[in-house]
């Protein structure tokens, strides 16, 4: 009952919490990212499921960051961290050529998944500094 007014005060007031998911490949940079923002302490657990999952609140933003890639079988699972997801950060290495065509797939599948059909999506081309 609580948490249902306070759902409703919190719409009103404009805070309703939204949450950003921030996935990509292993190594393309998402948790120095986490860090770098500064937004807060960074609860980092790794869930009997099998996918180490990072989470940092900044205000009324929850942000869950995991890696995606070579575990088909854990797809299914995405969906509990998907659910109600308002924003997607998808993290490229842009200096990994090898595995930009897996990064793509598992981009696709992530926006095929129909928990992410509201949701928006920014793509971002990390380690810029050291294109060539
Ligand atoms: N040159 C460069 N290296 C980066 C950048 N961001 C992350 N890295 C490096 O990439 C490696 C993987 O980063 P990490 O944050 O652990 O990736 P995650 O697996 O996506 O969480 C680390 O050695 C980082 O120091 C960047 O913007 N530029
Ligand atoms: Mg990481």
């Amino acid at each position: 009952m609580g948490q249902a007014f306070r759902k409703l005060f919190d719409s009103f007031f404009g805070i309703a919490e939204m949450r950003v998911v921030m996935l990509g490949l292993d190594a393309a940079g998402k948790t120095t990212i986490l860090y770098k923002l500064h937004i807060g302490e960074v609860q980092s657990t790794i869930p009997t499921i099998g996918f180490n999952v990072e989470k940092v609140q900044y205000k009324n933003v929850m942000f869950t960051v995991w890696d995606v890639g070579g575990q088909e079988k854990l797809r299914p699972l995405w969906r509990h961290y998907f659910s109600n997801t308002d924003a997607l950060i998808y993290v490229v290495d842009s200096l990994d050529r090898e595995r930009i065509g897996k990064a793509k797939q598992e981009f696709e599948a992530i926006i095929k998944n129909p928990f992410m059909l509201r949701s928006i999506i920014l793509v971002f081309a990390n380690k810029q500094d050291m294109a060539q």
